[in-house]
């Protein structure tokens, strides 16, 4: 059968004309009755079998006013393929937004990894904020506690330089100079060379002191001890008034001091006094001697 698919079936808009002409004669057709009853429609060979009554000329309507079949099967075609431009285009739309979705949720996936990683950034600038401020914090306890450090120690250099000082001065006042020796809060220099009374004086005051004078007779005793048998000028003379011995710092010459016989003015020219491993002696001041200078402490 011409119109047929490979199996034999009629083609979808083949079946629909013919199923649109049979109903037109049904319409057409008088009120069935017991005898048409009986005759039923052969739909598989209504083709064949209307053919003949359509090219019958008492038809009520040409036959040329019935849809044409070859015109149906035309319209049919433009839909089918209307159709499958609307399947293609909707597979080709469904790709495009597959295309974009797949593109979006990549570039999607992308930013997440770059806010996680962000996120990972800042947590561990965090974690480094806070260890830097807990070893600023380290820092200035540290600081503060050297400050207080320092200022202790700079109090207690600035004490112990006051405690030395003091020490010193003291130290000072209490030690004799070098080659001086001490005795009885005072300090004694034995001169090694010798000279008349008056410069070996002046010696003496250039060290800030003065021909030793005697006080008492452990003192007097202390020198001759250290002066053996050698002659040492003293601070003592009748210059001002003969006879009336004086020591430098204005007292009287006590008695008991002077050797037996003495101060005899030998030579009516013994001015000046000396003392011998004996006691004292009276003798001219141009005389040179030894001399013994004393400091007080
Ligand atoms: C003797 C005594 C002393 C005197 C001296 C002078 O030793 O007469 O009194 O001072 O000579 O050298
Ligand atoms: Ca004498």
């Amino acid at each position: 059968m011409e119109g047929s698919d490979v199996y034999g079936n009629m083609g979808f808009h083949q079946q629909t004309g013919r199923r649109a002409l049979v109903d037109r004669r049904r319409i057409q057709a008088p009120a069935k009755t017991a005898v048409d009853d009986e005759e039923e429609v052969d739909y598989a060979n209504i083709e064949d079998s209307v053919e003949p009554e359509e090219k019958t000329p008492n038809s009520k309507k040409p036959l040329a006013e019935e849809p044409k079949p070859q015109a149906a099967t035309k319209s049919n075609a433009c839909g089918a393929k209307s159709i499958v431009v609307l399947y293609i285009l909707l597979i080709g739309s469904s790709a495009v937004w597959m295309a974009l979705f797949s593109r979006a949720f990549a570039k999607y996936s992308e930013i997440a990894a770059v806010l996680q990683d962000l996120r990972t950034t800042q947590k561990i600038l965090q974690d480094n904020d806070s260890e830097i401020a807990a070893v600023l914090q380290d820092l200035r306890t540290t600081q503060k506690i050297l400050q207080d450090n320092d200022s202790q120690l700079s109090a207690l250099v600035t004490s112990f330089g006051n405690d030395m000082s003091h020490l010193i001065s003291k130290v000072c006042i209490k030690t004799c100079p070098c080659e001086w020796i001490s005795f009885n809060e005072a300090c004694y220099y034995f001169s090694k060379e010798r000279a008349d009374w008056h410069k070996a004086k002046e010696s003496c005051n250039s060290k800030n002191a003065s021909l030793a004078v005697i006080s008492s007779d452990q003192e007097l005793d202390y020198l001759k001890s250290r002066i053996g048998s050698t002659h040492h000028w003293l601070g003592l003379s009748d210059s001002e008034t003969e006879g009336s011995w004086k020591w430098l710092d204005g007292r009287l010459v006590e008695t008991r001091f002077w050797n037996s016989g003495e101060p005899n003015n030998a030579a009516n020219n013994e001015d000046c006094g000396k003392v011998t491993n004996s006691k004292l002696n009276d003798v001219p001041c141009n005389s040179e001697e030894h001399w013994i200078c004393e400091m007080k402490l």
